[in-house]
């Protein structure tokens, strides 16, 4: 589906060639400003909602500017659900899928520029800016938010990135790894600059990214990986940590480079929740916060020990990613909240032992799922023979219309594949499941996996609804949406929701 667009008015920039700015050009101010900053750099905040926040900013803005009066300049930093974004210059041949039945929702916005993913392991910076108190001059404005974003490349990766003439945006060779989209509403900027860490960049696949067809897209963590592989050099420290810290080491960086570009003193602000919490997910303390949740949808993880279900869930809840991962003992879950179709989905993933000796009692671990991820390593033949005997299982205990993907994982094992994928796919279809092959620690495929589950448990229980709604009016039994508690050992009770009851036991 796709949103309409607020009618603004429009100033289009030219690009200019690669200028090599030195950090004394872009020192405009003897003292130093402030700027507020609301850091959400670890939440996935819906577009809708950060989008309507960055005119609220705006609009305040302009307000304090026609009486005059002096306006601090606002950063926003976060990452946002998977979304597809179009700017005004965008046009729908740049998308390889029919818009009414995208993948993910589609946002047609005032800002500049082409058509752009947004996902989990992007970090978004929207700095709302009064161009007065820097330089009233786009162009300028442009140059200095790939500054920021070249700055970060270079002093905390060593990688050498730049500008590609004719273009917006951060390239290292010919792969774009940052968006710059802005907008200007009598010089107080918004939208601004997306960065891609360690982005699952797979959804790309699906559009032109920014309309250059024959040019890619890379994330930090790629090119770290690549940059690895061929010059073994680089910080240790960098080239070693876990998805987590490379996001805060980005987040930090990329805020002390924005402060040094545009010489603003940062003031970290808590974000006011109240205008905000209701409305939108935090993936960190959901359970803590008062989003009214339309469905929750357990989802189970079953396959061999070791084959990466542990780490698929972190990649999916958290973005995380952990080589040392140890054997799951008993069972775990967690959730993620996601818009689906506008409605909120809570995703409540549970992952058991692989191991026999470690799994609890199996009935209860299928009590109640609407989903299954089955899971095998494509470099473990065995893994893959016993997938057979755990759908036997999962038909054993689980709901009749449980929706089932079959996972190939560790993708990036390309060369000690034992698994062909014609064989997964030739047994997928035989026995109706959906299919893909991922990798948890490049986070290819995971949001894809998960998502397509959750679209497909969402469709057949939208269905269902219907149906039901109709029994209750014609006054027939309607069952399917009734308040469930869901009681997991060892955790708080979770709040009664309405949710797909048919496959309760
Ligand atoms: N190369 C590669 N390794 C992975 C991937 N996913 C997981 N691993 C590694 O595989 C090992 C096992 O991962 P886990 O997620 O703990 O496996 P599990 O299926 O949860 O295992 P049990 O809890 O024993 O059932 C760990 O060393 C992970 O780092 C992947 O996509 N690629
Ligand atoms: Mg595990």
């Amino acid at each position: 589906m796709i949103l309409a667009a607020s009618t603004h008015f429009l100033i289009t920039v030219p690009t200019s060639p690669s200028h090599n700015h030195t950090k004394k050009s872009y020192r405009l101010h003897s003292q130093s400003r402030t700027c507020e900053c609301f850091d959400l750099y670890k939440e996935l905040v819906p577009y809708d909602k950060a989008w309507d926040w960055q005119k609220q900013i705006v609009k305040e803005k302009k307000a304090l500017v026609e009486k005059n009066q002096d306006c601090q300049d606002t950063l926003i930093i976060l990452q946002h659900h998977p979304v597809y974004t179009l700017g005004t210059a965008s046009s729908e041949e740049y998308l390889n899928f029919d818009i009414k039945d995208a993948p993910y929702d589609v946002y047609r916005t005032e800002r500049g520029g082409e058509v752009t993913y947004h996902g989990p392991g992007q970090l978004v910076m929207y700095p709302i800016i009064n161009l007065r108190n820097h330089k009233m001059d786009l162009h300028w404005y442009l140059r200095a938010l790939e500054e920021v974003v070249i700055r970060v490349l270079s002093l905390t990766f060593s990688i050498k990135a730049s500008r590609l003439e004719g273009f917006t945006g951060v390239w290292v060779g010919d792969k774009k790894v940052a968006a710059v989209g802005i907008r200007v509403s009598r010089w107080i900027t918004y939208h601004g600059l997306a960065l891609n860490v360690n982005t699952d960049l797979t959804p790309f696949h699906s559009i032109v990214p920014c309309g250059i067809r024959n040019r890619q897209v890379g994330s930090i963590k790629g090119l770290l990986g690549e940059f690895q592989l061929s010059t073994r050099c680089g910080k240790a420290g960098v080239l070693h940590s876990n998805d987590c810290q490379l996001i805060d080491i980005t987040h930090s960086s990329l805020i002390k480079e924005f402060s040094e570009v545009f010489q603003l003193e940062i003031l970290h602000k808590t974000i006011p929740m109240s205008e905000f919490e209701d409305t939108t997910p935090r993936s960190s303390d959901l359970d803590r916060s008062a989003i009214k949740i339309d469905y929750v949808f357990k989802v189970v993880l079953i396959g061999d020990s070791a084959v990466g279900k542990s780490q698929l869930l972190a990649r999916f809840a958290r973005n995380e990613f952990s080589l040392d991962s140890k054997a799951t003992i008993g069972v775990e879950f967690q959730t993620r909240t996601l818009l689906i179709d506008h409605k909120t989905v809570k995703a409540q993933i549970w992952d058991t032992a692989g191991q026999e000796r470690y799994r609890a009692v199996t009935s209860a671990y299928y009590r109640g799922a609407v989903g299954a991820m089955l899971v095998y390593d494509i470099s473990k033949r065995q893994s893959f023979d016993h997938v057979a005997k755990w759908l036997e299982e999962l038909r054993g205990h689980a709901d009749k219309n449980i929706v089932i993907i079959l996972v190939g994982n560790k993708s990036d094992l390309g060369s000690l594949r034992a698994v062909p994928v014609e064989d997964a796919k030739e047994f997928a279809e035989r026995e109706n499941l959906f299919f893909m092959e991922t990798s948890a620690l490049e986070a290819t495929n995971v949001e894809s996996a998960f998502l397509t589950i959750l679209t497909e448990i969402y469709r057949i229980i939208s269905k269902k609804a219907l149906i039901a709604n109709d029994e209750h009016e014609s006054g027939g039994n309607s069952s399917l949406l009734t308040g469930t508690k869901i009681v997991v050992p060892g955790q708080e009770t979770v709040e009664p929701v309405r949710r797909f009851s048919c496959c309760s036991s």
